[in-house]
């Protein structure tokens, strides 16, 4: 088991919405500033989303994540993984038009479709403060989250031309298998770096029953010729990633998966969840990985 743990901040996703938490960061300067303090904090990955600078809508956009990317840069070393999840609904080449622009060291590549479902959030908000967010939030009621073969090989392969390493997203058990056929197909370098995504509204709930599943279904599909780490949607965030840290595996965190820091309590920064999972690594006598102790994971 690695002693080292890498901490990823997902610092703001495409899921949640400016009317859940007044912390959740939006412009690109706010991004920015949360990603910083993140790393100091302890995170040797951040994960980036790019919003809307005026209302907080998930954006596609390559010169808002290009800014964001460029600002991180600027001022620490941390790894920069940039989304291609883009939103539901947005078109392959939306999602993927950061790729050559940003050429971030990692990129999410979403392992196979999924219903990626949270209307819910709707019934909790009663006083909206933009008018796109109910609409947005209720639509993925109806529209699934498609990552076909096609568009993965397409993902796979634009990233590999731009130096940018696949982080694959999981969220049901057969997307190992899909990423197994990438590897047999000779699209794919060991090791695969796979982020285990539970709890989302359409995968696999966030019990440790099913991270011990993936987990041992990996080592049978991809023969150990893997790097892995969890994440939790919701409230099941520190739980979850306590059991990946007890299995050896990384963590994410962050308010991209969980605005709170503890029941009913909102995490004032995405520096609160990296502090806290670190501290919990501590107690398990693990302890953060500096981004370079991470590159040497996760690139050699
Ligand atoms: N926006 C989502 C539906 C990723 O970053 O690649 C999922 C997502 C994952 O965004
Ligand atoms: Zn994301």
């Amino acid at each position: 088991m690695s002693k080292k743990v890498i901490i990823t901040a997902a610092i703001t996703g495409a899921v949640h919405i400016p009317s859940m938490s007044e912390y959740l960061p939006i412009t690109p300067e706010q991004i920015i500033n949360e990603a910083v303090a993140a790393n100091k904090a302890g995170a040797s990955v951040v994960h980036l989303h790019a919003r809307n600078k005026e209302n907080g809508q998930p954006t596609g956009s390559p010169e808002i994540m290009k800014e964001i990317v460029e600002g991180v840069k600027s001022k620490c070393d941390v790894i920069i993984g940039i989304t291609t999840g883009g939103a539901i609904g947005m078109t392959s080449e939306e999602r993927l038009a950061a790729v050559p622009v940003c050429k971030a060291e990692l990129a999410s590549c979403n392992a196979g479709s999924v219903n990626f479902c949270f209307s819910p959030i709707a019934d909790k908000i009663k006083d909206p403060k933009y008018d796109w967010e109910i609409p947005f939030v209720k639509n993925t009621y109806k529209v699934p989250f498609a990552n076909t073969f096609q568009g993965m090989e397409d993902y796979i392969r634009i990233m590999s031309e731009n130096g940018t390493k696949p982080e694959f997203e999981v969220y049901e058990v057969g997307m190992l298998s899909n990423i197994s056929y990438f590897v047999k197909k000779g699209l794919l370098k060991g090791p695969v770096y796979i982020q285990f995504v539970l709890g989302v509204m359409g995968g696999l709930p966030a019990t440790v029953d099913n991270l011990l599943f993936l987990y041992n279904t990996a080592k049978k599909v991809l023969g150990e010729d893997f790097i892995w780490s969890c994440a939790a949607a919701g409230k099941d965030q520190f739980d979850i990633t306590t059991a990946a840290m007890i299995l050896g595996g990384n963590v994410r965190v962050g308010l991209e998966d969980n605005l709170y820091i503890s029941k009913g309590v909102l995490a004032k920064s995405n520096a609160e969840p990296v502090l806290k999972v670190k501290e919990i690594a501590r107690l398990l006598d693990r302890e953060a990985a500096t981004p370079d102790e991470a590159r040497k994971i996760l690139f050699s």
